[in-house]
């Protein structure tokens, strides 16, 4: 356990079942379990990004927050919490899911392990990821190079 509050940003996905009363309720438990300062962006419906033929809108959003645990820990916690919403717990890769937690931020930590790195690889190239992201943390610099959300976001526009 760390003692001083990192801050974090987590996405939100989901694309079978209310993604506004799961991400509500993903929120509830995250702060039940010690996330404090929970701020949620705006849900966007978003196309598919690298999904079989057929798969359903899904519902992104962005969450920020404070953690005082690990980033294993935290990536365990929103493990517990997919599984909670119905997920199972073996899935495929890019399978439909009634919701999906990805760390992407973990203050300026980055890291590399088999189970979790952070930053989120594939986050800078995902539209859904940087524009819920943009609305509550714009200025937010990714630590390997110092590019804001924004400035990535913009990237992706251009
Ligand atoms: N998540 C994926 C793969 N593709 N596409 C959209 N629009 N939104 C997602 O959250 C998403 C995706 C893998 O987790
Ligand atoms: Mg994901
Ligand atoms: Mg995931």
């Amino acid at each position: 356990m760390q003692d001083n509050p990192i801050k974090i940003a987590i996405a939100l996905g989901a694309n079978l079942g209310n993604a506004a009363e799961t991400f509500q309720e993903a929120v509830a438990r995250l702060e039940a379990a010690g996330v404090r300062h929970c701020r949620l962006s705006a849900l966007i419906r978003t196309a598919p990004v690298d999904c079989a033929p057929g798969t359903p809108d899904f519902f992104n959003a962005a969450l920020t927050g404070e953690w005082t645990g690990s980033p294993e820990e935290l990536l365990h916690l929103c493990q517990e919490l997919e599984i909670a919403a119905g997920r199972p717990r073996k899935h495929g890769i890019n399978q439909s899911r009634p919701l999906d937690l990805d760390i992407i931020l973990f203050g300026d930590t980055v890291l590399q392990t088999p189970e979790l790195t952070i930053p989120h690889p594939r986050a800078r190239r995902r539209r859904f990821v940087l524009d819920p992201l943009a609305e509550i943390a714009a200025d937010w610099a990714f630590p390997e190079d110092g590019m804001t959300v924004k400035a990535a976001l913009d990237g992706l526009k251009g």
